[in-house]
């Protein structure tokens, strides 16, 4: 089994190789639940959708997250109405949103929502999320504090960030399988995705970065910046926000503690001495993920790792 942490589209281009060249039924994919808000009463959960859309191969890769062929007519009569409109919530996509909400009021655990959810989809992968307590990532700007959707989607990344917060997550617990899964796993697998916003709340959930440090298993991740931009997202900002170096080398600090191997960009050679130096064995090799091939390959390079 290989456990994997995953954001959002970041991470969705490598478990899509991966998925591609391993059994899916070998992995066990953990998700940040930190994205996850209430839109129109509705809970939202992007991070484990769009792994899941991925994972099913109904995920939208060209925008990176919704339903290939969504359509959008509900949330433009909802515009219509003087209704917030401006998460693109799809047609296709509102049933995920509307059957989750449905089984959490039913009284099902997040994981057991996300449970039915992938097998109705006949996805083979575990999918997790960190915890199903409500853990929130909120970003700090000059005008106050505010969720990470109206950050990154309302607000286009525009606003000035002076911090972020995962509010509720020294109280949270993870998931049943999540710690299990990194103690047992062959190999675990860092996905490029943000160490900020997608990998952090991860992080931070009690018990999970222990877990990391101490499971026998080999640690292994693949940086999402190149060249000290993020790949997608804001990342960069972000890092920059909080003080880290935004660059490869600051991605492999902030794992430093259970990492044993990063995969950075061959554009990044030069950071190699830094990298080793935090004891972490660094290989340098094509992690840009444009093409269905680049994601195969990539996955390949990791898997050789394992
Ligand atoms: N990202 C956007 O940039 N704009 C959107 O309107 C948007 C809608 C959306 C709907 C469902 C969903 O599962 C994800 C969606 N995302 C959208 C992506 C998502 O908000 C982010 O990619 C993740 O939270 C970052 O990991």
């Amino acid at each position: 089994m290989l456990a994997v942490l995953t954001g959002g589209t970041g991470g969705a281009k490598l478990i899509q190789g991966l998925s591609l060249e391993t059994d899916p039924a070998e992995l066990v994919i953990v998700c940040n639940t930190g994205d996850d808000f209430v839109f129109h009463g509705l809970h939202i959960s992007p991070d484990l959708d769009t792994t899941t859309y991925t994972l099913a191969g109904f995920a939208d890769t060209e925008r990176g997250w919704g339903i290939k062929g969504d359509t959008f007519a509900t949330l433009e009569w909802i515009g219509k109405y003087g209704g917030e409109s401006w998460f693109k919530v799809g047609d296709r996509d509102l049933a995920t949103h509307l059957t989750r909400t449905r089984l959490l009021n039913e009284g099902l655990t997040l994981t057991q929502a996300t449970e039915k959810i992938r097998k109705a989809l006949g996805v083979r992968s575990g999918i997790l999320p960190m915890s199903d307590d409500k853990v929130e990532t909120r970003i700090r700007t000059p005008a106050g504090e505010i969720s990470f959707q109206e950050y990154f989607v309302k607000e286009r990344w525009s606003s000035e960030v002076s911090g972020v917060a995962y509010a509720g997550v020294a109280k949270s617990r993870a998931v049943p399988g999540v710690v299990e899964a990194i103690r047992k796993a062959r190999a675990v697998i860092v996905c490029p995705s943000n160490p900020v916003t997608s990998i952090g709340p991860i992080l931070a959930v009690p018990g999970v970065r222990q877990a990391l440090e101490e499971t026998p298993a080999r640690v292994i991740g693949v940086s999402p910046i190149i060249q000290g931009a993020a790949v997608t997202g804001p990342a960069d900002k972000l890092m920059a926000a909080m003080g880290m170096e935004a660059s490869s080398f600051g991605v492999a600090k902030a794992y430093a503690d259970f990492l044993d191997t990063f995969v950075i960009a061959p554009e990044d050679s030069s950071q190699r001495n830094r990298i080793e130096a935090l004891g972490v064995e660094t290989v340098a090799t094509a992690i840009r993920m444009n093409s269905l091939d680049d994601k195969k390959r990539s996955a390949r390079e990791v898997l050789a790792l394992v």
